[in-house]
């Protein structure tokens, strides 16, 4: 075949299996038999590889994936991805239909399911799939798009023009998540509690050929930009996204009043048993986008929107004994032990009774039946004890005065329900540390778990965070140790020595400073660049940066004034810890001080990869083409701006040009 008939005929084979795969994942009603959609798929296949010219991420030959990553992109949300206020009754639903009845006359609410998964933004850029975000924290998420791709119901073109950025819950129906158990449990791997934490982990699996065959689905339901597309109401948002062959839950409902929305709810409550995926409540917002925009927003969530939540599963069983656990800023916290029971998905053995103030309130004894529920859906707690089926056998139980780790005694501070720890050596506080410092989200040595870390610790070799940079002084010691080979102990160093550039907001979320999380560490590290800065900073500075208020300001000055926090600090500079913003290497290129702009969709990078790239080849990279304008790089269905590139005179490249030259460098 000539080349531009296969290029015709591969574009032609795409349309096909794309309107295939519409119509058997998205409407669930196929019009070809399995064998048809296979002639058209191999037909496709034999094609692309006699013209890999023609290679396209976005190809329906592309689904099952491949493609190995060593880990995650950041990418910031271009808008923040908001968290729901939550509603637990009839009660709150009122209070929130009043607050918007004081700002919007007669309001509609559209009601959904809440889809029990992931939230996940995507991109479309001109017509084409470009990218898939995790939410993450709302800030910044992870980039996904590769095994977002591998969801068949999610479509890799869209019949509309410009940028399109959709929110939705990517999930694991109830039949794929028992499958895949059963698949687990023959090969003796680890079951997963639920089909929500199988579908996490399944998102966040690097390789997404494994993804792939996970059986993951997605619905949308939220156009973020439907404005720029004249769209006025959240419905009609929805029923667009309907005619671009976006997956949205067909079991919404137009309400006039907030009776509907509650019989909404009663209906729901009853079929949620048989629906084949799992949902934790119903979503309600109001439909009109003006009335959204009057509403507004708290800080994190939407005024105009609201989740109620159905109430969590509660269960009885036994109140064993309660012991105490002491975390790293040396809290003490009571534990139930229980007797084994099943609750949402889980066996639960244990459960947090908060702190004194809350055992005696709810009157708990030990040998106590308890009600218990997983707060969040997550963490088992204490509801209530049951005196009524009291025996004789309890016992009141009596807060101890020592720390049950190093028996020094324990406080409470006079304004604070909890007990703390105060000795700053307590086995288990130096372990929580280290644990945290050592964690994903701060230094990120995944080499050296919870086990490790106590193991050694008990050793003697690892007392202070800063020990962990001299555990490989301890070769010979560590190889003498049971379970150790040369090969892991590399690998421990390795990720150790890694860990060093993680780049100042690691290094300052994992300090474990309370108050400072990973929030507002990043931010910390934005404004002041350097540990040094961060240090000699007051709380007067402080307060003035936004998202920093006057208690996390106090707790870092307290905690850098204290000459151990400074020795510590100290040391890990010594060590070899940056103690900075991770500043890219950048390297001397032929793109070094061009202005440079990308447009189109990328087949071999996503746009962030492809920016990155450029940054650190030198390169400033813009949103718009100007005079100004030194080169553009286009990938396919290029628009407008590659118009305006040529109408101006300015450079332009194409991708697979751009991929050439690139490899020139080493990157
Ligand atoms: C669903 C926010 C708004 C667009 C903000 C109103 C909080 C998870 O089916 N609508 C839905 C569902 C979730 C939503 C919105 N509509 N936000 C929605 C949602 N039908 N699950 N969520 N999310 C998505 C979240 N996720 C993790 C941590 C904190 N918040």
């Amino acid at each position: 075949m000539e080349k531009e008939a296969a290029s015709k005929r591969i574009h032609e084979l795409r349309t096909i299996l794309d309107r295939f795969a519409y119509e058997y994942y998205v409407l669930d009603k196929p019009s070809v038999s399995d064998r048809e959609y296979d002639r058209y798929y191999q037909e496709l296949m034999a094609l692309e590889s006699e013209f890999p010219q023609f290679w396209d991420h976005n190809s329906p030959t592309q689904r099952v994936g491949g493609a190995v990553l060593k880990g995650f992109t950041q990418v910031t949300h271009q808008r923040m991805m908001l968290s729901l206020g939550n509603a637990y009754n009839r009660e709150d639903l009122d209070n929130f239909d009043q607050r918007v009845r004081t700002e919007v006359a007669h309001p509609q609410y559209m009601v959904e399911l809440k889809i029990d998964g992931l939230a996940m933004s995507i991109l479309y850029r001109n017509g084409h799939f470009v990218q898939a975000v995790t939410r993450g924290d709302g800030t910044v998420g992870e980039d996904v798009t590769n095994n977002v791709r591998t969801i068949r119901s999610v479509p890799m073109h869209i019949d509309m023009e410009g940028e399109v950025e959709l929110r939705g819950e990517v999930y694991m129906p109830k039949k794929s998540f028992e499958q895949l158990n059963a698949k687990r449990e023959e090969n003796n791997e680890e079951l997963f509690a639920n089909p929500r934490n199988a579908a996490a982990g399944s998102i966040r699996q690097l390789d997404s050929a494994i993804a792939a065959q996970r059986k993951l689905d997605a619905f949308w339901y939220y156009f973020v930009n439907a404005r720029e597309f004249g769209i006025k109401t959240h419905h009609e948002a929805m029923e667009r996204m309907d005619e671009l062959h976006v997956r949205t839950n067909s079991q919404r409902r137009l309400c006039n009043n907030i009776d509907e929305v509650w019989d909404y709810i009663q209906t729901m409550s009853e079929q949620r048993a048989d629906l084949p995926y799992e949902i934790d409540g119903i979503v309600i917002k109001l439909d009109d986008l003006d009335e959204q925009e009057q509403m507004g927003y708290t800080v994190k969530t939407p005024r105009w929107a609201i989740a109620y939540k159905f109430p969590a599963e509660e269960v009885e069983t036994r109140l064993l004994d309660i012991v105490l656990s002491v975390g790293r800023t040396g809290r003490i916290t009571p534990n139930a032990v229980l007797e084994p029971v099943r609750v949402a998905g889980t066996s639960v053995s244990a459960a947090t009774l908060h702190n004194e103030d809350m055992i005696a309130q709810k009157d708990v004894r030990i040998h106590d039946m308890v009600v218990i529920r997983k707060a969040g859906d997550i963490i088992p707690e204490v509801v209530r004890s049951l005196p009524q089926r009291r025996d004789g056998h309890q016992i009141p139980y009596v807060f101890p005065e020592h720390c049950p780790i190093c028996g020094s005694h324990i406080v409470r501070f006079a304004d604070e329900a909890a007990h703390y720890c105060i000795n700053q050596d307590c086995p288990a506080r130096v372990v929580e540390s280290i644990i945290h410092f050592a964690s994903r989200d701060a230094m990120d040595i995944d080499t050296l778990g919870d086990k490790k870390i106590e193991f050694f610790h008990h050793q003697g070799l690892l007392n202070t965070v800063e020990d962990i940079y001299h555990l490989k002084e301890h070769r010979e010691a560590i190889l003498a140790m049971e379970g150790f080979q040369e090969k892991s102990f590399e690998k421990m160093i390795a990720a150790i020595e890694t860990s060093k550039t993680k780049g100042l907001d690691s290094l300052i979320f994992g300090l474990g400073i309370r108050q400072v999380g990973k929030k507002a560490a990043r931010i910390l590290a934005q404004e002041y660049e350097t540990m040094e800065a961060l240090m000699a900073a007051e709380v007067k500075d402080l307060v003035e940066i936004k998202d920093i208020g006057e208690i996390t300001a106090q707790s870092l000055c307290a905690f850098f004034n204290e000459e151990r926090n400074q020795t510590l600090i100290a040391r890990l500079k010594e060590a070899g810890v940056q103690m900075s913003t991770a500043r890219q290497h950048v390297q001397e290129s032929q793109f070094s001080n061009l202005t440079v702009v990308l447009t189109g969709s990328l087949a071999q990078l996503t746009r962030n990869e492809a920016k990155e790239l450029l940054i650190s080849l030198g390169a400033n990279v813009t949103g718009s083409v100007s005079k100004k304008t030194d080169l553009v790089i286009y990938g396919e269905a290029a628009g407008s701006k590659l118009d305006k590139a040529q109408a101006l005179g300015v450079k332009t490249m194409d991708e697979a040009t751009f991929m050439e030259e690139v490899k020139r460098y080493e990157h």
